[in-house]
């Protein structure tokens, strides 16, 4: 796999410590990825051009993160019809909290799958999107059993606590 099937977009520099975590794993799992800061409210016509033309470049999903109003995930959505898993980032007096809300509940009509806040949700959406592509590609799946299988071997190698 060489051109990007998943896009990493992140609404500021910023929040690239915690979305480090989608691309490490999407590394791990080798499935190529591309990776944008742009922001819904600072650069909103630099966002709407670039997700337009994500498609035909061969992007299969998203996976958005922002933190506090947290509008990128939903924003993203609405220019397109690709799946668009949105992470919350913990940031300021709110520590994330107010982006789990922004981004859990979109309105009716435009989905937006939400991950947990942080690190974990960054991860998590990047197995997620793994998941995704592997319905159709049985080699991708076959990696992606191997990568739990391997999890569990280390939580178990590591579960007596001396
Ligand atoms: C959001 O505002 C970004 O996603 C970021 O999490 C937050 C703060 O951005 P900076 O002020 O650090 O650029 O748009």
């Amino acid at each position: 796999m060489s051109a990007a099937v998943v896009s990493i977009v992140m609404g500021s520099r910023s929040d690239l410590d915690v979305m480090q975590a989608a691309r490490d794993a999407l590394s791990e799992l080798g499935v190529a990825h591309e990776t944008r800061v742009l922001s819904a409210h600072r650069t909103p016509d630099a966002l709407f051009e670039y997700v337009s033309g994500a498609p035909a470049r061969g992007i299969e999903v998203f996976i958005a993160g922002a933190g506090g109003a947290a509008h990128l995930p939903g924003v993203v959505a609405a220019k397109t019809i690709l799946p668009v898993l949105g992470v919350p980032i913990p940031s300021g007096h709110l520590l994330g909290l107010d982006a789990l809300l922004a981004i859990v509940q979109m309105p009716k009509g435009i989905p937006v799958a939400t991950f947990a806040v942080g690190k974990a949700g960054a991860g998590n959406a990047a197995l997620f999107a793994v998941a995704l592509l592997a319905s159709k590609r049985p080699e991708l799946a076959q990696k992606l059993v191997a990568w739990r299988k391997a999890q569990a071997e280390r939580l178990l190698r590591e579960s007596v606590v001396e």
